[in-house]
This record gives structure tokens, C-alpha cells and sequence, in this order.
């Protein structure tokens, strides 16, 4: 009901969408086809055709009219829902009739009403003179199939055996046979047999089941039947076959066995042929031959010698039926009509063949080393295809390196402990933990397989870097840093002095710690530099010149005046007279300054100086200065003590340079220089001397004095040699020469103003000295 209805609603549908196409066209006046050129046209083409379920192939399932003013209109199939190929490219003749011609639907295939029941088909003419197109729809009347039997039963016809003490009632054969038809249903039916007149000892019910209500008697009765069986369905379409019957004849006389029931045992995988057992008759009797009762593909058994063999290599893991096997072996003794039945249990044992097949079969992973602990790695899952003993142990196998790294639990690699990475032996492997999951099984012996474990750790950023490539931070006034090599470096000078301790804040930021280079740590630590001293300051006196004045009769060594020098690099301080006139006069001890011997004013005897200027040298090693002290002598016989001459601002001459240590060579040679130098003089002078004894007695006097100013000044003032030498070489009498003469009892050397340049004579006991270059001035310096 329900496809009809279906069917219906479909065929009102198409038949609206074709009135409306038409409506749409100037379709020609189909009843009276006129001469006027016009489009094509359908002339009877049918709405509704219907074609049996069993129309043949190639068979004309409608024939129509089209009108066509042109000479060759083509018909074509536009589509067919649902699409199938079911209909040939249709043809159009000509008929006696012009601008008619008929048209042929073909069916190509079969059509099947279980399939499709309706096609609806779009039909389109082309010709020069235009294009329609029209449907039409294609019913498909269910026709009924015949029942279909099973191939070999319906020729050549099936032969089953029966041995003739098989129980009545029991199944002898089934019929297979089925119908396509919906809801339809079958019957069975022998409608012959042979011979004629046991058909009714036969039966077959609904299902095929051929049974006899009768034994078979091999001796007495018939030994082969033969039974035609019909198949109809409720139409009454029928497939028919044979089935032929044979009566096995069964010894009613039994054949003993030596061993009737025997259980053996074999290894899987012994090849073909493989000896299993051996079934032995009684020996007594003859003539034995052995069969299986039924057929036992996995075995073969020697007729005459009942050796059971293997048919095929037996291989428990290709089947596992074969596991066990019971084979009824049957012994026939034909000429003494006996025969027995004997039972072979055959048991096919297992081999360990094949190891573990475990998967994953290797675990590789990259992981971070922070990693916690139970984490799990992975799963490994292992088979064993063995039948038997595939139960399967897995161990961890590790090396130095990743003992105690992982473990496994149920079947898991778990992390046991953390995986640094910052260790040497990791490292050296390329960062990656190595260890062996051995699978084995319980086979004897035992196989096993091995899932390589490669763990690749990353590093993470977990520490804060140790102060070893630090960044300085920025911006400090004293220090810098090498951001790479962490080296420090000064910027400026460093002042003792000023500050002995200095802090430098010293940062390091890691790189390259973490696969993430984000990650960075830092730290900050307190870098201490202490400043060492070094003398690099001279002494300072505070004042620089010193006035004082004593009386004659000051006893010599008491101290007159103590400079106050300091020196910033706390260095002990010396001092020295360096202006030679005073030397030994005046003497230093420490920074006190006091009189080497007594004053002495005796009116017409010995009269010393009553003013002095002493230049006195402080020097704290390395650097020097100096200072000036002005000491007024009051003789104790005058009544009055001598105004002291005013005195201009002292100069200060600080000498900033190294003081200049000769080695001990130099001093010998330069001595050495100087003794021959003397000599020279010497002999010079005598030469001299033989020619000229006018200047004989100024020569003699001059020269002993030159000798001890040489010897005081050491090399620092050669300048006053050269002027003895320049003028005992040349011999000439010059103003100054004079004068030198005539000041010789108060002047004992010569000396150049390393400041002004300008010559002078002094005294070297009294330190009085007299500017040459102008005699009247009697100035100090
Ligand atoms: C076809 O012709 C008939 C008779 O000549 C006429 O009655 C009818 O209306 C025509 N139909 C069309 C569609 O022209
Ligand atoms: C007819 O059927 C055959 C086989 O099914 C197919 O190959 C062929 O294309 C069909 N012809 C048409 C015209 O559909
Ligand atoms: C056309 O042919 C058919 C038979 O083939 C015949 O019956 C019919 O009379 C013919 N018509 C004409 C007009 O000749
Ligand atoms: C077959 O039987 C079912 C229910 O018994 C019914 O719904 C269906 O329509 C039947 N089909 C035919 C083709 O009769
Ligand atoms: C077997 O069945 C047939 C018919 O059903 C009957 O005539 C005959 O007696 C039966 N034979 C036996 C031994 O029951
Ligand atoms: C089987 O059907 C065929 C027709 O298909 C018929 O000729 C024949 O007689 C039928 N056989 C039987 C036994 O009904
Ligand atoms: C047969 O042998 C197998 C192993 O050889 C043994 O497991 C089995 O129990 C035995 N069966 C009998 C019935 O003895
Ligand atoms: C796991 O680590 C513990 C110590 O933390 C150790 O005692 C144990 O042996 C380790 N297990 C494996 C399987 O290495
Ligand atoms: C084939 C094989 O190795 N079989 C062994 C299986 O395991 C049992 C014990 O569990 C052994 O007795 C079998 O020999």
C-alpha cells in the first residue's frame, strides 16, 4: 500500500511538472500535425509505462510517435531517476508518413523490482528546427522468482553415505534452497525416488531435512537410493536436484586393537610427514587395512602400515585447533569381514618460537629535566604469539648513567628520579638517558626482546647563575665589565687616599639555560675592591719657610726649628740640607734642624755669619719638596740683636720625580772618570805652571777647592767643573777671574742657580754666596 501511494504522489508530481512545461512551450497541436514548420514534438508518447520484473534485456518497452518538421531529430535520454544505465540510446525511423517518426525505448539490462520498482525518465528532441523535452515514468511490475537450489544438488546431484546401522530418524541429507521473493517461503518435496517403491520411507520436512523412518540393511536391502527432491515457492516455481543415497556396510564382527585408545604428544612445526602414532589391529588377524573414520585434514594414515603422519606442518599459531585432535582410525579386515574403531588423541604442544613483539619497540622522547618524579614515559604493551607461555616479564636494564632514573610500574616507564641535566655523563651523551626494557616470556628457553629507551632531556632554567660571566650594572662612575667575560675593569683612577674600600654590585644574568631563552635567572653579589696604598703624593710642609732666631751661644745639636711635613701616603719622611753654603753649619736630625758646631764672633778671629738660609729637602722616598728656614744669629757680645733682613716670599720648588738610584757600576766608573779627570787637571795646571808663574800661586790656591766642590756636588753640578776646566785649559784672565781671586778666602765654589741659570760663589762653610753676573748684588735667593 504504502509504495503504491508513493508511487502515486511521485507520478502526480511529474505529471504537473510536465503539464507546466508544456504550457511553457508552443508544443504543436498533437492530434492534427499540420505542415507549418514548427518546434519538435512528443506525438503519443506515454506517461506511464510498466514493464515486467522479467522482461529480457534488449526488449522494447514502448514505441511512440515524434513530429519533427526537420528531417533528423534526435531523441535523447536526459536522465533517469534513479540514475542507472537501464535504457539503450533510443532510435528514431521515419515513417511513410512525413515529419513522424517513431521512436524505441530498449531495455539494456534487467530490471528488479526488489531494487528499483520506478524509474521516472526525462526524454529530450533535438532538431534544427528546436527542443522539447518530456517525461514519462517506467513501472516495474513485480514478478515472482523461482525458488534457487543449491547448485551441486540441482546437477549433478549430491551422494551422502550411510553406514546401515545408522539410526532412523536421523538426518541423511539437507536440502539448501532460498527464495529472492519477499515474504514468499518455500516447500520441499521428494517427488521421485529409486527404486520406486522406498519413497515412502523417505521424508523432508520444511527445512530440507531428508530423514528414513527405516534402517538401511547393507546384506538384505537396497544399497543406493536416489532421491529427486522439488523446491516450490508459494507460486509454485520450483528448482528440483538429486540426492543419492549409499549404504556403507558395517562389520558387525570387531577387529581388536593392540592399544584401542592411545594419547601422544607432538611439538608444533615438525614439518609434513611428521610421525604422530601408530595403530596397530590385532595381528592375529589379515589382511587389515586402516581409514579414518572421518576425514581428518591435519593427518594422513598409512593404509596398510597405520602410521598417523602429519598431513602438513603443524603450526599452533597459525591454528589453534590443532591443540587437540581425536582421531577415530577405523581397521577393516575385508576377508574376515571384521572390523574395529580405534581412538587417537593427539596433543600438538607449543614451541617458544617467537619473542615478545612489544610496542612501542623503542621510546624515544624529549623531555624537560624538571620532569617530576612518577611521571609516566609511556606504556609499553607486549604480545607474545606463542599459544602458550606468552605471559610476559618486563626488566629495566640501565646503564651508569640513568641507574635509578626510571622504573616501571604496570607496564609504564616511569621517571624514579629527576633527570638533571646537568651532568657530565649526560652531557657527554648528548643529553639523552639510555636504558633497555627487556621483554621476556616464560617459554623454556625464555625469548626476549628488547625496547631501547632513549630519553632526551632539555635543559630548564633552574638555577641562579654563580657569579662566574657577570653583567655589571650599568652606569657605575669607577668600574666596568665585560658582559661576556666578566673581567672588571677601572674606568678611572683610584685614590687611596680618598677611599680605601670600593663596592661594585655585580649582576649575572645566565643565557642558554633553557630551551626556553626567555628564561633567564639572575643574580647580584657585592664585589668588595680594596684601593692598595701607593706613594704617589709628595710630602707637603705646612708652613714651607721658617724663621727663627737664636742666640751665638746655642750649643750646637740643640734643635733651632722642626719642620711639619706630612705626607698623604703616610710614608716616613727624611730631610736633607741641599743648598751646600750651610751644610755644615747646620745639620738635620729627623725634621729638627740644629747647629753643628758653636757660633763663634770673635772680633778679630773667626766671625760667623749672622743670617743663614737653609734649603732644606723632605722627601718621603720617591717624591720630595722643600723647604726654607731663615736663622738670624744674635752674637752673645752684641747689644743688640741684628734686624733680620726682610726676606722675600720664599719659593717653593716641589720636585715631582723618582729619585734616581745609580747602580753600584755606574759609581764606580764615575768616580773612576772623575780621579783621571783630576789628574789631568793636575798635570795640565803644573804645564801651565812651568810657563806662566804669574798665575802659579792663584792656580794652586783655586784648585784645592775645586776638588772638594766636585766631590760634595757629586754629578749633579758639573756645570762648576766645566767652568774650572774651561778656564784652566785656556789660561786667559777674565774680569771675574779677578774677582773669584779676590774673594777666594771668603768664597770656597761656583755653582749655577738651577733656576735662574746665573752663576754664583759660595761658601761651603758659611753657605755665604755672591752672584757673579752682577757683582754688586748681594741677593738670596
Ligand atoms: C487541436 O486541433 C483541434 C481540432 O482542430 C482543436 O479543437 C484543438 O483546440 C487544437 N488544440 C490545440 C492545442 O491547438
Ligand atoms: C547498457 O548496459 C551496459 C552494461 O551495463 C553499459 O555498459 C552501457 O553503457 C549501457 N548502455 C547505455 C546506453 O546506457
Ligand atoms: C503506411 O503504411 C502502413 C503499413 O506500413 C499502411 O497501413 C498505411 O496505409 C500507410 N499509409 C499511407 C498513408 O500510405
Ligand atoms: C512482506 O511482509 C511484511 C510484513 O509481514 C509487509 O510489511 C510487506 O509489505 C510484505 N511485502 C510484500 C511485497 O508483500
Ligand atoms: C514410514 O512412513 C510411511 C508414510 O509416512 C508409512 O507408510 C510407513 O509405515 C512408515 N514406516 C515405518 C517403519 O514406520
Ligand atoms: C517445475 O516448473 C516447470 C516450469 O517452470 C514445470 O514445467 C515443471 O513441471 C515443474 N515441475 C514440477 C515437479 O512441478
Ligand atoms: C594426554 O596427554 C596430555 C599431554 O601429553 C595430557 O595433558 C592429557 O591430560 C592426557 N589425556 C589423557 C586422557 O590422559
Ligand atoms: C628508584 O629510586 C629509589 C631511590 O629514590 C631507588 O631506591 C630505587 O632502586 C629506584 N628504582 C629503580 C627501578 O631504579
Ligand atoms: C613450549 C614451552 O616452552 N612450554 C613450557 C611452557 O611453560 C611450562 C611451565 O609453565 C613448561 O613446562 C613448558 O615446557
Amino acid at each position: 500500500m504504502e509504495s503504491v501511494f508513493f508511487s502515486a504522489l511521485l507520478l502526480s508530481a511529474t505529471l504537473q511538472q510536465s503539464s507546466v512545461f508544456v504550457d511553457s512551450q508552443t508544443t504543436p497541436n498533437t492530434t492534427a500535425p499540420v505542415s507549418t514548420p514548427q518546434a519538435p514534438g512528443f506525438v503519443d508518447l506515454p506517461v506511464w509505462v510498466e514493464v515486467l520484473e522479467s522482461t529480457v534485456p534488449r526488449s522494447v518497452i514502448t514505441q511512440f510517435q515524434i513530429h519533427s518538421s526537420s528531417p533528423d531529430p534526435e531523441l535523447h535520454i536526459l536522465s533517469v531517476t534513479p540514475h542507472a544505465a537501464v535504457f539503450e540510446t533510443p532510435m528514431v525511423n521515419p515513417t511513410n508518413v512525413s515529419d513522424i517518426f517513431t521512436a524505441q525505448i530498449v531495455l539494456n539490462g534487467s530490471v528488479d523490482y526488489e531494487r528499483v520498482s520506478l524509474y521516472s525518465v526525462r526524454l529530450g528532441i533535438v532538431s534544427a528546427s528546436g527542443y522539447i523535452q518530456q517525461s514519462f515514468h517506467v513501472q516495474i511490475i513485480d514478478v515472482n522468482e523461482p525458488p534457487e537450489c543449491e547448485t551441486h544438488f540441482q546437477f549433478p546431484g549430491v551422494e551422502v553415505c550411510v553406514p546401515e546401522d545408522a539410526s532412523p530418524f536421523g538426518p541423511l541429507y539437507t536440502v539448501l534452497a532460498r527464495d529472492q521473493d519477499e515474504n514468499d517461503t518455500i516447500t520441499f518435496e521428494i517427488s521421485q525416488a529409486l527404486p520406486v517403491s522406498t519413497i515412502r520411507r523417505f521424508q523432508i520436512d520444511g527445512r530440507g531435512r531428508i530423514t528414513s523412518n527405516q534402517t538401511f540393511d547393507y546384506q538384505n536391502g537396497p544399497r543406493e537410493f536416489s532421491l529427486s527432491v522439488v523446491v516450490r515457492d508459494r507460486q509454485a516455481s520450483n528448482c528440483s536436484g538429486t540426492v543419492r543415497i549409499k549404504v556403507l556396510k558395517v562389520y558387525t564382527q570387531p577387529l581388536d586393537f593392540l592399544l584401542p585408545v592411545q594419547n601422544v604428544s607432538l611439538l608444533e612445526n615438525q614439518g609434513a610427514g611428521a610421525a604422530v602414532a601408530t595403530v596397530r589391529a590385532d595381528p592375529s588377524v589379515s589382511a587389515v587395512f586402516y581409514t579414518f573414520v572421518k576425514l581428518y585434514p591435519p593427518y594422513k594414515i598409512g593404509r596398510e602400515d597405520g602410521v598417523i603422519r602429519t598431513a602438513y606442518n603443524l603450526d599452533l599459531e597459525a591454528d589453534a585447533t590443532l591443540t587437540q585432535t581425536v582421531l577415530l582410525v577405523r581397521a577393516l579386515s575385508v576377508l574376515e569381514d571384521r572390523s574395529g574403531t580405534a581412538t587417537v588423541t593427539v596433543n600438538v604442544l607449543d614451541v617458544n618460537e617467537h619473542p615478545p613483539f612489544c610496542s612501542p619497540s623503542v621510546i624515544i622522547l624529549t623531555v624537560p629535566e624538571t620532569t617530576e618524579v612518577g611521571r609516566s614515559l609511556g606504556s609499553i604493551t607486549c604480545l607474545d604469539i606463542d599459544v602458550t607461555n606468552h605471559s610476559i616479564s618486563l626488566t629495566l636494564i640501565e646503564n651508569d648513567v640513568s641507574r635509578f632514573r626510571f622504573r616501571l610500574r604496570d607496564g609504564q616507564l616511569q621517571v624514579n628520579s629527576s633527570l638533571d641535566y646537568d651532568i657530565e655523563g649526560v652531557a657527554a651523551n648528548h643529553f639523552q638517558y639510555e636504558a633497555t626494557i627487556l621483554a621476556t616470556d616464560s617459554g623454556s628457553p625464555a625469548l626476549s626482546t628488547e625496547v631501547q629507551v632513549l630519553i632526551t632531556v632539555t635543559p630548564v632554567n633552574e638555577f641562579d647563575p654563580q657569579v662566574v660571566s657577570p653583567l655589571v650594572l650599568p652606569g657605575h662612575a669607577l668600574f666596568s665589565i665585560d658582559p661576556i667575560g666578566g673581567q672588571l675593569y677601572l674606568r678611572s683612577e683610584l685614590d687611596f687616599e680618598e677611599k680605601h674600600f670600593h663596592t661594585v654590585k655585580v649582576q649575572a644574568v645566565d643565557f642558554d639555560q633553557d630551551v626556553d631563552r626567555t628564561n633567564q635567572r639572575t643574580s647580584v653579589t657585592d664585589i668588595t675592591i680594596q684601593v692598595q696604598n701607593v706613594n704617589d703624593n709628595a710630602p707637603v710642609c705646612d708652613p714651607v719657610s721658617y724663621e727663627s732666631t737664636i742666640f751665638s751661644t746655642l750649643a750646637a745639636g740643640v734643635g733651632i726649628i722642626t719642620l711639619t711635613c706630612t705626607d698623604a701616603d703616610g710614608d716616613a719622611l727624611t730631610a736633607t740640607i741641599t743648598n751646600g753654603a750651610v751644610v755644615d753649619r747646620f745639620q738635620m736630625n729627623g725634621l729638627t734642624l740644629s747647629s753643628r758646631n758653636v757660633f763663634s764672633f770673635v772680633p778679630d778671629g773667626v766671625y760667623d755669619d749672622t743670617w743663614y738660609e737653609v734649603t732644606v729637602r723632605v722627601s718621603d722616598g720617591k717624591f720630595s719638596t722643600d723647604a726654607v728656614v731663615y736663622i738670624t744669629v744674635v752674637p752673645w757680645s752684641t747689644t743688640k740683636p741684628t734686624t733680620p733682613t726682610t726676606t722675600k716670599a720664599p719659593r717653593v720648588v716641589t720636585v715631582l720625580r723618582g729619585v734616581w738610584a745609580p747602580e753600584p757600576w755606574f759609581v764606580a766608573v764615575l768616580t773612576l772618570t772623575g780621579a783621571l779627570l783630576l789628574l789631568t787637571v793636575g798635570l795640565l795646571t803644573w804645564a801651565m805652571c812651568t810657563r806662566n808663574s804669574t798665575w802659579e800661586k792663584e792656580e794652586q790656591s783655586l784648585s784645592p777647592h775645586r776638588d772638594s766642590v766636585q766631590k760634595k756636588d757629586g754629578m749633579g753640578n758639573h756645570t762648576a767643573s766645566d767652568e774650572g776646566e774651561k778656564m784652566s785649559l785656556d789660561g786667559s784672565v777674565s774680569l771675574s777671574r779677578v774677582e773669584i781671586h779676590e774673594d777666594v778666602t771668603r768664597f770656597n765654589g761656583k755653582a749655577q742657580d738651577p733656576v735662574s741659570g746665573r752663576s754664583y760663589l759660595f761658601n761651603s762653610v758659611t753657605g755665604e754666596r755672591r752672584w757673579l753676573d752682577t757683582p754688586t748684588a748681594d741677593t738670596h735667593v
